[in-house]
């Protein structure tokens, strides 16, 4: 087995029992590290002065992990800027959001090739190399250049956006070429991927073949849709260990005997929470009767705060959280509970137990984690019902989830109200190939069947390496 190197822009390897607090990414990829051996690369969060390239290496847990400090102009112009304000929302669908600044695509290569130089020292020739996520796209190109040979696979966790969206993107034929520079290109969901494919038989006329091998430049790429899953086995535990069963006693108190509809989301607008907030407060207007029976508990830590369009949806869902509370709200019942913090993995992991409607209704999404994490944490005697988004990658997998469009109001409205009225019979049964659909594929699945492929690439002969 060949060594693992993963790239990208955070680092954040699970240490502690069952990888502690992390996400089940990180519990994921710090388990195939351990597997090979490997190396995890990426920006230490820190901003330095002027850019150094030193290296602070760290083994914890088994893992090993290089990380690099960037300066205040990188952090601006590559992660602030073309990162976070222009790839972001046109991948996300949000054009009107999208920053075309020039110096921003110049930080954007300028990171890459740093992250490149940097890494390079620490590379050895048989080297499986795993890119992540759309900050660094042109690293596969940035490595060639400095000529490796080396299976590079890249993997992008937020949705392929439509050929005529990305088009708006001025270096858009750049950032695609940049693309085949890697042997194994994974999407989220065959909706991406068919973007993708889409992009290349219409602007470059290639022609992709039935396996997702495509040729450019005499060189192969085989394009994959390999959807990201959670730690299924580790997260059900958590739902079932000690702080989760505090937590959801604790929830169940306050609830005083009112149902619970729960969000958990990073704040960001392509998660649909204003337009979920609309659509809860349908529901409330058309159903006086439920009036002091429900409540929706929204959780939503801050993210990207530097970025002005977070700053902006941050006032509006307090303006819009404020409304809905004042208008329906009477001396001992509040509708939504609006919190800004995050909270502990187990913890959540019982919050999602105590409730009986998951809402996740995100404009466009990747995959949803949420969404997976809500079904594995139900009781199954007793489990709850999701509601998501047509739009979120997660849709594809979960269709026994009741699936809406978050632009519409009554269809979130209606979805409350059915879930609410479902019979156990049916919960359970929807619930039970939801769950089996979410713990076939969840996340040890994911890096295993992403690796196998790249594994697969035939690595080139050292002649072909060098005419290379
Ligand atoms: P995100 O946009 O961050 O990820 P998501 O997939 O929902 O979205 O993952 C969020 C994670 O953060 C979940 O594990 C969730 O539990 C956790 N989280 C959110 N709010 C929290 C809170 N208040 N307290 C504690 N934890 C919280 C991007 C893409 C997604 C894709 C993932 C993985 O945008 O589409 O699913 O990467 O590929």
């Amino acid at each position: 087995m060949s060594r693992l190197i993963i790239i990208s822009n955070r680092v954040s390897p699970a240490t502690g029992e069952g990888g502690g607090n992390q996400g089940g990414l990180a519990v994921a990829l710090s388990a195939a590290l351990r597997e090979s051996n490997g190396l995890w690369f990426g920006w230490s969060g820190e901003e330095t002065e002027t850019f150094t390239g030193a290296i602070n290496f760290q083994r914890a847990d088994g893992v090993a992990t290089a990380t690099i400090d960037l300066e205040a102009q990188d952090i601006d112009e590559y992660y602030n800027g073309f990162a976070n304000q222009t790839l972001w929302p046109l991948f996300h669908y949000r054009i009107d959001l999208a920053e075309f600044e020039r110096g921003f695509a110049g930080g954007y290569e300028r990171v890459n090739a740093r992250f490149a130089d940097t890494v390079s020292p620490l590379l050895d020739k048989d080297d499986l190399i795993w890119v992540h996520d759309y900050h660094l796209m042109p690293l596969g190109r940035e490595l060639r250049r400095r000529d490796f040979a080396n299976r590079i696979g890249f993997f992008l966790h937020i949705p392929w956006p439509p050929m005529r969206l990305l088009v708006s993107l001025p270096s858009h034929r750049e950032l695609v070429e940049s693309l085949f520079s890697y042997d194994v290109v994974g999407f989220q969901t065959r909706d991406s991927l068919e973007a993708f494919i889409d992009y290349v038989n219409g602007q470059m006329e290639l022609t992709v073949d039935a396996d997702g091998m495509v040729e450019f430049q005499g060189h192969k790429v085989h394009l994959i849709a390999c959807p990201i899953g959670v730690d299924c086995e580790q997260f059900r535990r958590a739902s079932e260990g000690e702080a989760a069963a505090a937590m959801r006693a604790r929830m169940t108190a306050s609830a005083n005997d009112r149902t619970m509809i729960i969000g958990v989301d990073r704040l960001d607008y392509s998660k649909g929470l204003a337009e979920r907030f609309l659509g809860y407060e349908r529901f409330l207007s058309a159903r006086p009767e439920m009036h002091g029976k429900v409540f929706l508990l929204q959780i939503a830590p801050p993210s990207r705060g530097d970025v002005t369009s977070y700053q902006e949806i941050r006032s509006s869902l307090d303006n819009l959280s404020g409304r809905i509370n004042g208008e329906f709200s009477d001396a001992e019942w509040v509708p939504l509970r609006y919190v800004n913090r995050g909270y502990p993995r187990d913890e959540l992991a019982g919050m999602y137990r105590a409730a009986r409607i998951g809402l996740v209704t995100p404009l466009r999404d990747g995959m949803n984690l949420v969404a997976k994490e809500y079904v594995v944490a139900q009781d199954a005697e007793d489990p709850g019902v999701l509601i998501l988004s047509r739009f979120a990658g997660a849709a594809e997998q979960l269709l026994d989830a009741l699936l809406i469009n978050p632009h519409s109001p009554e269809e979130i409205a209606d979805a409350i109200a059915q879930a609410l009225a479902m019979p156990l019979a049916e919960r359970r049964r929807r619930w039970q190939s939801l769950f089996e659909t979410v713990c076939s594929q969840d996340v040890m699945w994911w890096w295993r069947e992403f690796t196998r492929v790249l594994e697969a690439v035939p690595q080139p002969s050292p002649s072909e390496a060098a005419e290379g």
